[in-house]
């Protein structure tokens, strides 16, 4: 007999809710859950493909050793201590810094990923640090580390209230969003346009999203900087700027005027290839907005001038008025989250506390660039990277000069990786522990809930059970930590979680602000519920978070800023929403402020919702003015580089990389399901400039740029603009030592092949992807 199982979907930053199908062990189907209190039975084909991607007969289902140069299959017991024989001898002999770390994209889409990194980075002690964030958002983390003194505050679009969205570099119809976890975004797009509102793309490109648009605007690609600044410049000189209470809130905003004195609409009209007239009207526009939200994404992060024009979106909300109020941009107060703290000055936020050793990246949140790793194991010397730990990554597809890395990790003395595939990255390892089918994890998301367009929480614990063999990701990360700190063999993966636990208790319970302050760490610790570590850590999280139980000890001065109570009332405010809000409110009502423990998460399957957004001001600040700092120094310093671009001659091609609804990044090319059709790794090419080239629909052309060249077969089509072209990411699945039997009949090319690393946003290290210039030529 089928049964049915809940599995929140990891595949997207959506967070939908699936109902899967499941017969014996095999998931044989997966819906949308009508009842999940967020996502309301909306589900994408990727979701939908969730059993095909469970099944895969390409998933490792043992760890793999490597022995005389071969990968071989292992026991667990064999890979771990192949890992303490090596790790802790490295870092003995070589320090703690020839062991470097890489964390890919999945880490966020897994508890694993969320609980256990940053143990395993401080039993390392290495600073050789790199993330899939410098290919991606850093350039939003450090905007916001500047502005608000916190990284990680970062406001999302009130979608669902919204009067005017002005977005940029994003395709949200295709990704389904991202640092703004909406699920159904383009039902919610629609759903603004139907009530009146106003949607306005910015997309060299003619997307899915800018074809629901009212208007779409087509840059040269690299120039959303540029025309962030005219517009801000614009609100500024015709005196449309409303900050409201936030001109109170803020330092600088008197000087910024003078800051963007030269970038005029005329001004940057010509780089931006973009009607002065246009760039005022929508100024105009933005300003009449009763209320609007400004949202960039990939498109204006990873890019020259990636940061700027992240602080710029949020400089233009602000100049508005639109920040951190209903229908603007608010910050989420996500459940596992720290409580909210009063108001008042904070650390702030630094960049550049030490710096990479080859080139001298500035560190930024810890991290320092990706683009930067090969030269960090190839460059002889002090501090080498002789041993990685790679989890959840595959830098060799979707890193900058894929080839230079495969070179380096290939004459690495020790490589790891966690990681369900045998991939163009993880065939380099000496060891490859593979997490199990994902319907074999539970699952909560710790980073999404913090940039969710509403406050919700959601739990699903695995849907089938783990089969002997197999091990939870949770756990095999646990291992790891002890393997590396040589603690493998005297202590279990519990105590990892059991340590975790007690250091967070000793703080909460030394801090003279927490409701906890005094009370024995031991005694809350006894009286955590799960059935295991990783629950427990989340039972405490729950407890300790914004609307947590506090373990029944909550004292009232902290109420007013706990807002599940008020969710019923606010709830009625979403317009466009009736009956979702009915509902809604009715599942906010069981849970209030102050109640939530795991335990209760556990009695609301399809989770708990806690309201719309709500105004955060001024208690997410934390820089050390106590304010928010407008123009900081940082800034202040990379705006000449701005202005000296309006002199640079544009190239003549540029290249732009698109992502496709049925694909994810590097890894789901290998699911039957999701492959084929419209989801091909093709070069798009506008009409005039294959006119011009030379080139025919369907042929295949050489492209070249400072990283390599490749060549690829050509697509015809006027929804890029001229002098733009367009290659997926994520592909290129054709070295030997890949076990990816689908994936490599169609192997594509890899599009980072054409980057050599170099073009970086200097800010935040963030890779140049989009708006490199690029050479075109026909192939017979
Ligand atoms: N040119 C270009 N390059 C890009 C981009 C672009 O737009 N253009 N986008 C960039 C962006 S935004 C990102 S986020 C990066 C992503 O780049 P990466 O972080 O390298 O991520 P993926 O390509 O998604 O590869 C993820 C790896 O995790 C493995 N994996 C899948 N599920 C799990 C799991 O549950 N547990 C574990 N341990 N492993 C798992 C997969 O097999 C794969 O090896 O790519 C970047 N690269
Ligand atoms: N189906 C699917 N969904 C995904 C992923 C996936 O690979 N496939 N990846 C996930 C990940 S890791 C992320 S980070 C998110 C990303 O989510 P999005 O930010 O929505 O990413 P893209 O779909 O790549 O959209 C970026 C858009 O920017 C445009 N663009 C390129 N250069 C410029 C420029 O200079 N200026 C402007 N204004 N636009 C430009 C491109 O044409 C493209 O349409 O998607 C996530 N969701
Ligand atoms: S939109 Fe994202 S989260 Fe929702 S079903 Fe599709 S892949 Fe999964
Ligand atoms: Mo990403």
């Amino acid at each position: 007999m089928p049964r049915t199982a809940l599995r929140i979907c990891p595949l997207c930053e959506a967070t939908c809710g699936l109902t899967l199908t499941i017969e014996g062990t095999a998931v044989t189907g997966a819906r949308g859950d009508r009842d999940d209190v967020f996502s309301r039975g909306f589900i994408c084909p990727k979701g939908a493909a969730f059993g095909g991607l469970d099944a895969d007969p390409d998933r490792l289902r043992t760890p793999l050793v490597r022995r005389d140069g071969r990968l071989q299959e292992a026991t667990w017991a064999e890979a771990y201590d192949a890992i303490a024989d090596a790790v802790p001898a490295l870092v003995q002999e070589h320090g703690a810094q020839s062991v470097g770390v890489v964390l890919g994209n999945p880490n966020v889409h897994t508890m694993a990923g969320a609980l256990y990194p940053p143990l395993l980075l401080k039993a390392l002690g290495t600073r050789n640090l790199f993330t899939a964030s410098t290919l991606d958002q850093m350039p939003k983390h450090v905007s916001s580390g500047l502005l608000f003194g916190d990284p990680f505050a970062i406001a999302v679009p009130d979608l669902d209230r919204t009067d005017f969205l002005l977005l940029l570099g994003a395709n949200p119809v295709e990704s389904n969003g991202s640092l703004c976890t909406a699920p159904d975004f383009p039902g919610r797009l629609k759903a603004l346009r139907a009530r009146g509102g106003t949607l306005v793309v910015v997309d060299p490109r003619r997307t899915r999203t800018a074809r629901l648009a009212d208007r779409h605007l087509a840059p040269r690609p690299g120039s959303d900087a540029l025309l962030l600044a005219a517009l801000a410049h614009t609100l500024l000189d015709e005196k449309l700027t409303a900050p409201g209470v936030l001109a109170e809130q803020s330092e600088g905003l008197g000087e910024l005027a003078a800051a963007l004195g030269s970038f005029t609409p005329e001004a940057v009209a010509p780089a931006c290839d973009l009607p002065a007239a246009e760039i005022r009207a929508l100024a105009r526009e933005l300003a009449a907005a009763p209320t609007a939200a400004v949202y960039g994404r990939i498109g204006s992060c990873t890019v020259e001038h990636g940061t700027l024009a992240s602080w710029l979106v949020d400089v233009l909300n602000i100049l508005t008025g639109n920040l951190d109020r209903p229908g603007g941009v608010l910050f989420p107060l996500p459940a596992a989250g720290p409580r909210p703290r009063p108001a008042g000055p904070g650390k702030g936020f630094a960049l550049g506390r030490w710096h990479s050793r080859v080139s001298g990246h500035p560190e930024v949140k810890s991290e320092l660039p990706t683009a930067a790793l090969a030269e960090e194991i190839e460059t002889p010397g002090e501090g080498r990277i002789r041993a990685l730990i790679a989890i959840a990554a595959n830098p060799v597809l979707s890193a900058p000069d894929g080839r230079r890395l495969d070179a380096a990790l290939a004459g690495l003395d020790f490589m790891v990786s966690i990681d369900p595939y045998l991939n163009e990255t993880s065939r380099h390892a000496h060891v490859v522990l593979p997490p199990p089918p994902p319907s074999r994890s539970a699952h909560f998301d710790f980073a999404f809930n913090a940039f969710a367009i509403r406050d919700q929480v959601r739990y699903t614990r695995p849907a089938v059970p783990l089969e002997a063999g197999l091990m939870d990701e949770c756990e095999i990360h646990a291992r790891l930590v002890l393997a590396v700190s040589g603690m493998h063999g005297s202590a279990g993966p519990a105590a990892v979680d059991d340590l975790a636990v007690q250091a967070t208790l000793a703080k909460e319970t030394a801090d003279p602000r927490s409701p906890l302050h005094g009370k024995d760490p031991a005694q809350l610790a006894g009286l955590l519920t799960g059935r295991s570590g990783p629950e427990r850590r989340l039972d405490l999280m729950l407890r300790l978070g914004p609307y947590g139980d506090q373990f029944g000890l909550a004292v009232a001065d902290e109420a007013d800023t706990a807002p599940g109570a008020e969710a019923e009332a606010d709830a009625d405010a979403v317009p466009g929403a009736g009956e979702r809000t009915a509902a809604a409110g009715t599942r906010a009502g069981a849970v209030v402020a102050g109640e939530l423990s795991l335990e209760r998460l556990l009695a609301h399957p399809h989770g708990i919702d806690l309201g719309p957004l709500r105004p955060r001001l001024p208690g997410v600040l934390r820089t050390r003015s106590g304010r928010i700092e407008l123009l900081p120094d940082p800034i202040v310093a990379e705006l000449p580089r701005l202005r000296a671009s309006l002199a640079d001659r544009p190239a003549a091609l540029v290249l732009v990389g698109r992502r496709h609804l049925r694909s994810n990044n590097s890894w789901l090319h290998n699911v039957p399901a999701l492959v084929g059709g419209s989801n091909r790794c093709t070069l798009q090419v506008h009409p005039q400039d294959a006119d011009r080239l030379g080139l025919a629909d369907g042929g295949r052309a050489r492209i070249t740029a400072d990283g390599g060249s490749l060549d690829v077969p050509v697509e015809v089509t006027d929804t890029v603009r001229t002098g733009v072209v367009s290659l997926p990411h994520g592909w290129g699945h054709d070295r030997a030592g890949a076990r990816l039997s689908v994936a490599s009949a169609e192997p594509g090319a890899n599009v980072n092949q054409l980057l050599d690393g170099t073009r970086l946003d200097p800010l935040s290290g963030t890779a140049v992807l989009n708006g490199f210039p690029v050479e075109l030529t026909p192939l017979p």
